[in-house]
């Protein structure tokens, strides 16, 4: 990688102290990325034969953009998002600044050891975005960006803290990655600024060579976006070569190399250039000037010195950008997967790990003695004080804060109950409440202002019909430019008044629901990486929650905090049909980690839950919450609710007699037709209770709490479902309905040995009016009473 063209001339200049450092610390990442996976696979015992893994080629390819990166261009107030597959190149940057150590390097994809893609969560406060589902950490950048710019716009910023950039380091397949695109768009409409995206472009993916014309394609695409794309194409020897007789020549024969020919030589090495360059330039003078005065070896090197592996060219590029402002850059830096290592090149490469027998040749070539490969200065050629003073002088070895990188902000207070809209003898849905609760803590007055000023709405192009649009009538658009309503302006009467400005509190998104979640983890990170809170609130169509997944679980995976209200939802929407009526979230909310869901029915659970959300929320072991609801309007009532019992997960409207022989129980707008039931199941089964569940998920996630204290031997450790079923007999019936998939309800059954009848929808729904669709998917008041009755039979 380094080695001199010395029979060139010109030759580059010859490098300074300051860079001959930088290029042992390269060596430095090098070395301890490869053996840092190495020890993992094969020094470490093993003890169920799986394969551990790692990626030493991916580490490999991104070294001097690291380098260059971490010592020399980034400060401490950038945010970085690191390509996945270079974590353990990300944790030997931080063990040569003094922020790692040994052991959990050394425990590498093992119980308490670095993971093997950074994590926030489980690796530390270093890690500034986790990375591994790919391309969302990219994305996940121009979110952050645009909540800094955010922060800064609404006042909440730390004055110690200056503004930094968003920086992300991608694999280049990350690119093929729908979201990428979305997230191009988005951050185009918002303006967003001071971001990087630095592609690891070494044409190789998991499986393959990536096809060669795709990067003319990307780059239009982002220069399309508003952003600025540079190419770091070539390192400084290629570059001297280029300005020598023949050069041009030797330039274009590379530019026109297919990307599968090019990595096939790269493995083969110097005689396969030789013999492959010679047969299509042999006859031009100066490439064979070039060309005959260097041995195989150098010729290989000559070769292969793209920039991307070049780090004075890598410097001297983001320095350059640097200096041309904050429009969002794209730096597509040519690399060569496993560069420096024995496999480079081939495209098979990407698990691909070096033998026992390779990593001892290259622990001899990188001179690290056996017993020494942890050492942090081990076989560098730098005297250790110099070493470490140049480290020390590196702009980002110093501390963000004195509390380090992972911020904590004030707490903003919610008061003890929110404004509970008069809806007693009227109908109301979940979703209406919401939007009254939420206009109404919108006018900020008295102990709801500091509430208010600190929520930050989000919506996917259902603002409106997601019932947001008294909230932003008050609280106003969010963009960097203040722009008026044209239609306000011009008197054209209408609901919404959207004027846009930097004070804003509502930020409009287009339609793409992976970017309302990238955005909701960004703003939900907010706390940690900006040190301001923001109460972060998105919503967005029930169903599509499914078509934003894979972003909710990345937001959860590194406990960024929000509320997610997903309205409307289920067959409840009858006329809208199949598509529009979820049938699964309601178990993705059981099975997500770190993310609370209910499903209120009236309005009054509603205002207790948004106001838990508030509250959990910003607690250290709180969580995300999601609010299920409808635009079924329902009869609501004046009656005094057990709080703590709502936000457990479900209390009894009407608590069933000691010993009672069933009970029914009920999850959101389906209230109505469990009540029905519920009326002439008591004219049989006076002793029957009425159970109004609001979370499943809570009840769920409190039993198996419970199992697992007792396990571990607290006797009296009791959940809240096993307290609320307690009443009813032994092997008694229980009668469960949802607008959402039956499994929901159907594991209540286990906690006391009762036995349960779920009803629920199982199937795509279609349109049609409650009425028949209630019926036909058989969670109508006969059809539960049906359910009763088999129930009954076989008690
Ligand atoms: C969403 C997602 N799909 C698939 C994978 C499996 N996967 C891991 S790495 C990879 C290819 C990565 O290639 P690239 O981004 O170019 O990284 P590099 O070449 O630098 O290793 C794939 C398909 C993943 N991690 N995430
Ligand atoms: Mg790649």
């Amino acid at each position: 990688m380094d080695t001199p063209v010395s029979t060139l001339a010109p030759s580059p200049p010859a490098e300074t102290r300051h860079v001959h450092i930088l290029k042992q610390l390269e060596r430095k990442l090098l070395w301890l990325s490869a053996w840092m996976i190495h020890n993992a696979n094969h020094v470490r015992p093993n003890r169920d034969g799986l394969k551990v893994g790692g990626h030493q080629a991916s580490c490999a390819s991104v070294i001097s953009i690291m380098a260059a990166l971490y010592f020399e261009i980034a400060r401490p107030q950038d945010r970085i998002a690191v390509k996945p597959h270079a974590g353990p190149v990300f944790h030997a940057m931080n063990y040569l600044f003094r922020r790692q150590n040994i052991p959990r390097m050394a425990a590498l994809r093992q119980l308490g050891g670095v993971q093997s893609y950074p994590s926030r969560v489980k690796d530390g406060p270093e890690v500034d975005f986790s990375t591994g589902s790919v391309g969302l950490g990219v994305a996940m950048t121009t979110f952050a960006a645009l909540m800094a710019d955010y922060v800064r716009l609404h006042g909440f910023a730390r004055p110690d803290l200056p503004a930094g950039r968003h920086i992300a380091i991608a694999g280049d397949a990350e690119l093929d990655e729908g979201n990428i695109y979305e997230a191009l768009l988005e951050g185009w409409k918002h303006d967003v600024r001071n971001l990087w995206w630095i592609v690891d472009y070494n044409r190789q993916s998991l499986d393959s060579v990536v096809p060669d014309r795709l990067f003319g394609r990307i780059e239009g695409l982002f220069r399309d976006m508003g952003w600025n794309c540079v190419t770091i194409k070539y390192g400084r020897k290629l570059e001297a070569a280029f300005a020598q007789d023949g050069g041009d020549a030797l330039r274009r024969w590379i530019d026109d190399c297919p990307n599968s020919l090019y990595s096939a030589l790269t493995f083969q090495g110097g005689a396969a250039w030789r013999q492959a360059v010679l047969a299509d330039l042999g006859r031009s003078r100066g490439v064979r000037r070039i060309i005959d005065s260097l041995s195989d070896d150098d010729l290989g090197a000559l070769m292969t010195n793209l920039g991307g592996h070049d780090i004075e060219t890598v410097i001297d590029t983001l320095r350059a950008a640097e200096a041309d402002g904050d429009q969002p850059t794209c730096f597509i830096a040519y690399t060569i997967k496993g560069m420096g290592l024995p496999f480079a090149g081939h495209k098979d490469n990407h698990a691909g790990m070096m033998t026992i027998e390779q990593m001892e040749g290259f622990r001899e070539q990188m001179r690290i003695r056996p017993g020494h490969e942890w050492d942090r200065f081990e076989g560098l050629d730098v005297p250790e004080a110099e070493i470490q003073a140049f480290l020390d002088a590196c702009p980002f070895a110093r501390p963000l804060t004195p509390e380090g990188r992972a911020l904590t902000a004030p707490l903003v207070a919610v008061p003890a109950a929110l404004p509970m809209p008069k809806v007693a003898g009227r109908k109301v849905s979940t979703q209406s409440g919401f939007g009254d609760i939420l206009a109404e803590i919108g006018r900020g007055q008295g102990e709801l202002r500091d509430l208010a000023d600190h929520i930050l709405t989000t919506s996917p192009d259902v603002t409106v019909s997601t019932n947001l649009g008294p909230w932003v009538n008050r609280r106003g658009i969010f963009d960097r430019h203040t722009r008026n309503d044209v239609f306000r302006d011009a008197k054209l009467a209408s609901a919404q008044r959207w004027g846009m400005s930097p004070k804003g509190q509502h930020v409009e998104l287009g339609i793409a629901e992976q970017n309302l979640f990238l955005l909701l983890g960004a703003a939900g990170l907010a706390p940690a990486m900006t040190g301001a809170r923001v109460l972060p609130i998105g919503t967005v169509y029930d169903p599509f929650v499914n078509r934003g997944l894979d972003a909710l679980i990345y937001a959860l995976y590194q406990d960024a905090r929000f509320l997610l209200v997903s309205t409307p939802s289920g067959l409840t929407l009858a006329p809208e049909g199949g598509q529009h009526q979820s049938v699964n979230t309601p178990l993705i909310g059981m099975a997500a980690d770190r993310l609370a869901a209910f499903e209120p029915a009236h309005v009054d659970e509603l205002a207790i839950l948004l106001r838990h959300a508030f509250e959990t929320m910003q607690q250290p072991n709180g969580s995300s919450v999601w609010l299920r609801l409808s635009t079924r309007a329902i009869e609501q009532s004046a009656r005094t609710l057990d709080a703590a019992a709502v936000v457990a997960g479900a209390h009894w409207v009407v608590p069933p007699a000691q010993g009672a022989r069933i009970a029914l129980a009920y999850q959101g707008p389906v209230a109505p037709e469990a009540s029905l039931a519920f009326a002439e199941l008591q004219s049989e089964e006076p002793a029957a209770g009425l159970l109004a569940i609001t979370s499943p998920d809570r009840l769920h996630a409190g039993w198996l709490a419970s199992l697992r204290a007792r396990r571990a031997g607290d006797r009296g450790a009791m959940s809240h479902v096993e307290r609320v079923l307690a009443p009813l007999a032994p092997g008694a019936a229980l009668v469960t309905v949802l607008d959402g998939h039956p499994a929901t309800h159907a594991w209540l059954g286990s906690v006391r040995g009762q036995r349960v009848v779920p009803l629920g929808p199982d199937r795509f729904g279609q349109s049609g009016d409650i009425p028949d669709l209630y019926r036909e998917y058989g969670i109508d008041a006969d059809a539960i009473l049906d359910a009763c009755a088999q129930a009954l039979l076989a008690v």
